[in-house]
């Protein structure tokens, strides 16, 4: 049985959140949720190929970390990409036709469901190799650092959200990285969504030190343990290490504790998991309990939570759509984009 760890209650905001931010977060979070759901039964419909991996149960991490971010800030993602795109702004239909495999796709349907990219979102890529972002993470943060400093261009003060799994920081780029991040004090989060489980290796079976947070001190780096699944937990963290990076002061290494409510792909039978856990993490759904924060604190009734779950409902029908009549890239063109073209 693998241990738990405590959480603390969930969190009220020490600033107040107007309810703009909240509407804001949480429609977010439920096109997180309900683009997943989607994905899942155009899955099984055989309308995507290879591996999906979902994000449901996650999406106080993207939305928390994501949304306290400039939409000039840059993203970095892993396989399970498409919620961090979403939230970085590249639009739903754009996610679905990559997906689908097709032309109007954000990597031109040549990358699919692990390769999701976009230069105008600053979305740095899904990668399908586990660790593989955190170099390109820590290069982008490099590049701000340089132009501002080197270069003297005031207005590179990008910051960069690194993502990763609790099974990566096992990796060797998560350490080499976290030392030259520490040593250069480069803007960057290192953000470890920390779902107990590689695939089907419980993370206290796989590391010597579960507690991943407190691996930042070696490097002398600030390091955050916080509840995944609140979202306002998550957000103040994340403004908190934003700001931090912003004026120079260097990295910080935040470790959400959270969980994936499907199996690792869609093609896992998820039976490792025992059922009891399951239901202990179920209890914790991000999305119901921001629902039920956002009424008690009276910042939305019944009705207009309903409303944003419509409209998102429809966004989600609309990519599908989109996706479906898009065509396929040309056969013609199958070396295309790999490496860049003149403007
Ligand atoms: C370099 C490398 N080794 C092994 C794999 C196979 N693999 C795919 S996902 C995964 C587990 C990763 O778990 P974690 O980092 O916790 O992320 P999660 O899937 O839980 O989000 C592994 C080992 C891989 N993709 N890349
Ligand atoms: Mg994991």
């Amino acid at each position: 049985m693998v241990q738990e760890r405590t959480l603390p209650a969930f969190h009220a905001a020490s600033a107040p959140l107007t309810q703009a931010d909240g509407l804001m977060l949480y429609e977010d979070m439920v096109l997180g949720r309900f683009f997943e759901d989607k994905c899942a039964e155009m899955y099984y419909r055989g309308k995507m190929f290879g591996f999906v991996h979902l994000y449901n149960g996650q999406e106080a991490v993207s939305t928390g970390v994501i949304k306290a971010m400039r939409p000039d800030d840059f993203v970095c993602s892993t396989y399970r990409d498409h919620v961090h795109a979403l939230s970085a702004g590249v639009p739903a239909r754009n996610v679905m036709a990559e997906l689908f495999g097709k032309e109007t796709g954000c990597s031109r349907g040549r990358g699919g469901s692990m390769h999701l990219f976009s230069a105008e979102h600053n979305l740095l890529g899904g990668f399908a190799f586990i660790g593989e972002g955190i170099p390109v993470a820590l290069g982008a943060a490099f590049q701000s650092r340089y132009r501002r400093d080197a270069m003297g261009d005031a207005g590179a003060d990008q910051v960069t959200a690194c993502f990763f799994g609790d099974g990566t920081t096992n990796n060797g780029q998560f350490f080499e990285c976290l030392n030259m991040a520490a040593l250069w004090k480069l803007p960057i989060l290192f953000v470890v969504e920390n779902n107990k489980w590689a695939i089907g290796m419980a993370h206290e079976r796989a590391t010597s030190q579960p507690e991943i947070y407190r691996k930042a001190s070696v490097f002398g780096m600030p390091g955050v343990e916080v509840d995944g699944m609140d979202v306002l937990a998550v957000r103040e963290v994340a403004q908190q290490a934003v700001a931090r990076a912003r004026t120079g002061e260097g990295p910080t290494l935040i470790e959400c504790l959270t969980y994936r409510f499907r199996g690792h792909s869609l093609a896992d039978p998820d039976e490792l998991r025992s059922k009891a856990e399951k239901e202990a993490w179920l209890a914790r759904d991000p999305l119901k309990r921001f629902e039920v924060y956002l009424l008690e604190q009276n910042l939305a009734d019944e009705e207009t939570l309903k409303s944003v779950r419509q409209r998102i409902q429809e966004t989600v029908e609309a990519a599908v759509a989109f996706a479906e009549e898009s065509p396929e890239p040309n056969p013609d063109e199958l070396y295309r984009y790999i490496f860049a073209e003149d403007a």
